[in-house]
Parts: C-alpha cells; sequence; structure tokens
C-alpha cells in the first residue's frame, strides 16, 4: 500500500517512542524489547493509559471536568486530531496530552483485534478511576476498606493485566487462552500497583490523594484518622539529617505496623503472579512481565521496616536491579528471586507485629511454591 494513503508515518511512530522514553521510566526498556509488531502496540497501549492518568492525577483539573473527560477519553481515541492542552504546567506529561493526536494517529493503524482490547480497558479504567472521585466527593482522592482497596487497583493495574494478557493472544505470541486468565492478570497488576501506592506514600499525601485503606489503621482509626499523621509518629534521628525512625511512642511503632500490613496486602499477589509467569511461553513476553515483578517484591522488602517510606521515595541500586533482571529468565528463577526475598523479609519479623502470624503463612506460601 501507498505509505502516504495508508497514513504509514515513520516520523510520527518515532515521536510516539520518544513519549515513551519521556513518561516512562520503568516500562520503556522492556516495551521495546518485545518481539515482532508487539512492541508497537505495546507502546501505544502504555501511551494511552498514561495519558489517562495523567488526567486522573492532575489536580488542577476541577472534579466535574475531570470525571467526563475519564468516562469519554476511550471515545477520543476515534477522533483524529483531538488533543487535550489544559493540564497544570507542572504536570510532568503534559506534553503526551498536548500532542496526543499522534497517539490517536497510530492508534487508528491498529488491527481491529488490537484496537478492540485498548478501547475496552481504557473505557473501563476511565470510568473506574472517575466513581472513585465521585465517592470521595469534594474531599481529595481517598479509599476506605480494604475492598475499596482492591477495587481501586483493579482499575487502574489488574486492568492493564487483563488488557496486555489479551493483546499477547491476539498477536499470537502466547496461547488463545491467556487472555481469558482475567484472575492471574489481576494480581500480576495488583501485586505492582499496590507496591507502586506503598512507595509512593509521602508524594501522594503531598499531592492530596490517598490510597491506603483507612481501614489499615484499623483500631487506631480514631488516633491515624487524618493519614498524613501517621506520618508524625515518624521522626529524624537527627534534625536535618534525612534518615528517620519511628518515634519512641505508641505512635511510631503503630506506624511501622501499619507499613507491615500494607506491605504483607501487597505480598499476597506473590504466589498468583509466579502461577501466570509459568503460563508463558513466549521469551520475550516473559522478561516483560517478570522483571516488573521482581522489582516489587525487591521494593517490598526494602520497605520493610523502613520508616523513610513515610517521608520519601526510596528506590532499589541500580546494581540490585541490574542484578535482578538478568536472572528474571525463567519462571523457576523468579521464584528464587522471590524466595530469597521472603526468607529476608523472614529474619526481619518480630512476633510483636499483630501481622506476624499472617507473614509467616504467606511467606510459606512461597517456600511451597518453590
Ligand atoms: C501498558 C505496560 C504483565 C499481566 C500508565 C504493567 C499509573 C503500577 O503514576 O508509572 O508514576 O505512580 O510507576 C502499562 C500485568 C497505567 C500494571 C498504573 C500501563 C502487569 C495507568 C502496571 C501503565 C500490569 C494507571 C505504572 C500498573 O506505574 O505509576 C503498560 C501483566 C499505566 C501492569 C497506572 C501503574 C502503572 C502501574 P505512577 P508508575
Ligand atoms: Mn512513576
Ligand atoms: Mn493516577
Ligand atoms: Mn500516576
Ligand atoms: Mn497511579
Ligand atoms: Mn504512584
Amino acid at each position: 500500500a501507498n505509505p502516504v494513503e495508508s497514513g504509514w508515518d515513520r516520523e510520527r511512530m518515532r515521536q510516539c517512542w520518544t513519549f515513551l522514553d519521556l513518561t516512562s521510566r520503568s516500562f520503556a526498556a522492556v516495551i521495546k524489547e518485545l518481539k515482532g509488531e508487539l512492541s508497537r502496540v505495546i507502546c501505544l497501549f502504555y501511551l494511552v493509559l498514561r495519558a489517562l492518568d495523567t488526567i486522573e492525577d492532575d489536580m488542577t483539573i476541577p472534579a466535574d471536568k475531570k470525571v467526563p473527560l475519564l468516562v469519554d477519553f476511550y471515545k477520543y481515541l476515534e477522533q483524529p486530531g483531538w488533543n487535550f492542552t489544559e493540564s497544570g504546567p507542572n504536570e510532568k506529561d503534559r506534553q503526551l496530552l498536548v500532542e496526543f493526536d499522534k497517539v490517536i494517529a497510530e492508534y487508528q493503524l491498529l488491527d481491529q483485534g488490537y484496537r478492540t482490547v485498548i478501547s475496552d480497558i481504557t473505557a473501563k479504567m476511565g470510568a473506574g478511576m472517575a466513581s472513585y472521585i465521585e465517592l470521595s466527593g469534594k474531599a481529595p482522592l481517598s479509599v476506605s476498606t480494604w475492598k475499596h482497596f482492591d477495587l481501586y487497583c483493579h482499575f487502574v493495574a489488574g486492568l492493564v493485566g487483563e488488557g496486555l494478557s489479551r493483546l499477547f493472544s491476539e498477536s499470537k505470541l502466547e496461547r488463545p487462552w491467556l487472555g481469558h486468565q482475567l484472575e492471574l492478570s489481576n494480581h500480576m497488576g495488583l501485586f505492582l500497583q499496590k507496591t507502586n501506592i506503598i512507595r509512593d506514600y509521602a508524594e501522594d499525601c503531598q499531592e492530596g490523594r490517598f490510597f491506603w485503606p483507612k481501614q489499615c489503621w484499623a483500631d487506631d482509626y480514631a488516633r491515624f484518622a487524618s493519614q498524613p499523621d501517621v506520618a508524625s509518629g515518624i521522626v529524624e534521628t537527627k534534625p536535618g539529617s534525612g534518615k528517620y525512625k519511628p518515634a519512641d511512642s505508641e505512635l511510631g511503632r503503630r506506624s511501622m505496623y501499619v507499613l507491615s500490613s500494607m506491605l504483607l496486602d501487597a505480598m499476597s499477589h506473590a504466589t498468583s503472579a509466579l502461577d501466570y509467569l509459568a503460563l508463558l511461553k513466549e521469551q520475550s513476553v516473559f522478561n516483560f512481565c517478570a522483571i516488573p515483578q521482581v522489582m516489587a517484591i525487591a521494593t517490598i522488602e526494602l520497605m520493610f521496616n523502613n520508616p523513610d517510606v513515610f517521608k520519601k521515595n526510596i528506590k532499589i541500586r541500580k546494581g540490585v536491579a541490574v542484578g535482578l533482571i538478568l536472572k528474571a529468565v525463567n519462571p523457576r528463577d523468579v521464584a528464587y528471586t522471590f524466595l530469597a526475598y521472603a526468607r529476608k523479609i523472614h529474619a526481619r519479623l518480630t512476633p510483636a507485629d499483630p501481622n506476624f502470624a499472617r507473614w509467616c503463612v504467606e511467606l510459606a506460601r512461597i517456600e511451597q511454591w518453590c
């Protein structure tokens, strides 16, 4: 076909790859390594969802404007030329929305099977995000119970897992039934999303978003009613040192147990993630799926008993990340990586932690899997 007539534009797709580099620190490399057309398909899937999340995250857009934008976002994929120039100037991914017409044009060139999946997931995610804004009313975005926490994470990450599995099947690189493994796909997304939400605690609070379910401070709810206060149980070891410890108080100790309960909840998805990885057959798809999962479990271990979580974003060291990537090549080695981190956590557990018994069960499940 005539490349001009078919709308094929090398320069425009190149710009989409640049958007991927600009907006994703963690996924750009693994997406580029995907085999065949899957790398372009998933690059565009990423950019569509990144744009949607940029709207969700933009606190300068009032709720009555944001809700219809999120709900209708999937329709804009069918409107050549659509873009959005009204994000706040501080929005780091603003440019992607300003030039979103390029993503739409490339999306329009995908086979119908791929487009259906991307459109369907975008519609569901946008509606899910909007429902949480409406639930929170005029107050900042917040999550009440553990059930609501799982549902929010399903909307923003479990659905990504579902969409990815369906795209893998659609490409024929993976078996046709992988796209129907919705439950395991959901676990894959929840493991990443929960780790992200725990890690971004300080940053999200500053921006007026409270994702840790209020129920996580259960009995102490009265004292921990406003979430940023939990962090007030965390103090600097020496003023100006940038190092933190729990205050020698009930509040300080309880803060660490709340963190422990959040990490335990995230960890409950680990063995399902291993189950999912064992279903994959194509190497580049395996690496794409496994690398974020090993990064997540390493981040969970780093956050365990770490008071810094309440004050700043912690990150695993570059060298550690490289070592993890090299080993994330087959299900057995990924399981061993999981096991190694499970054991590190086990060694640091204390029976004083109210979550102690449940941690032991969870870590034993990882031992059992291997
Ligand atoms: C399409 C690769 C592999 C079956 C933008 C990958 C934000 C953790 O906003 O960028 O900076 O705090 O650190 C990713 C399942 C989704 C879940 C979700 C889509 C794995 C919009 C990742 C990425 C499923 C909602 C990025 C869920 O974290 O967040 C593609 C299988 C986007 C996956 C968001 C979070 C992703 C996230 P931020 P990050
Ligand atoms: Mn990020
Ligand atoms: Mn968001
Ligand atoms: Mn975000
Ligand atoms: Mn997010
Ligand atoms: Mn985040």
